[in-house]
């Protein structure tokens, strides 16, 4: 494999793709083009040397689901785990103040477009929003959004248990 891919860092990005807790290599190519895997097998030694051997490229399966078209080259996609199961989810922000994204299968798949919400209050775009940021607030190990609404308040967008990313809002009040 060639460590020039990482390096060069365009559509490029470390995120594990077989859910063996190993960080692969995530090559994205401008639409109309493919996901590329390049498997972390983990350490071993090779003359006399520790390295991490890699395997691939693999194609990394859209399913029905349009993933391919979104690259990790434009500064609207990005890698998070949306849905809380522990591997990063490919996240695309539509430049409306939303975002949808292809929950990573752990097994060298993408799952189908999913919204962030199914019904309104619509949760803002986790990236590409000034006034937003991401953090786990209640300790639950599921990203929670937020908006900051003026000084006293934010809005906290978070994960339900159901399928996917289904948010729901809630005022924070700012304690001093
Ligand atoms: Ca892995
Ligand atoms: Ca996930």
């Amino acid at each position: 494999m060639d460590a020039l891919i990482l390096a060069a860092g365009h559509g490029t990005d470390l995120v594990d793709l077989n859910g063996d807790g190993l960080p692969d290599i995530l090559k994205t190519d401008l639409a109309p083009g493919e996901h590329n895997a390049f498997i972390n097998t983990g350490v071993t030694n090779m003359e006399g040397a520790r390295v991490i051997y890699w395997l691939g490229p693999t194609n990394v399966n859209p399913g029905a689901g349009t993933a391919w078209s979104f690259n990790l080259s434009s500064a609207d996609t990005h890698l998070a785990d949306m849905d809380g199961d522990g591997l990063a989810d490919l996240v695309h922000n539509t430049g409306l103040g939303e975002a949808f994204f292809f929950a990573n299968k752990g097994r060298l798949a993408w799952g189908s477009r999913q919204d962030l919400a199914v019904d309104p209050p619509f949760p803002p775009s986790p990236f590409g929003e000034t006034d937003v940021r991401t953090a786990d607030f209640d300790f639950d190990k599921r990203i929670d959004i937020i908006r900051a609404n003026g000084s006293a308040s934010i809005n906290r967008c978070r994960p339900s248990n159901s399928n996917g990313f289904t948010a729901h809002s809630r005022t924070l009040n700012i304690c001093n």
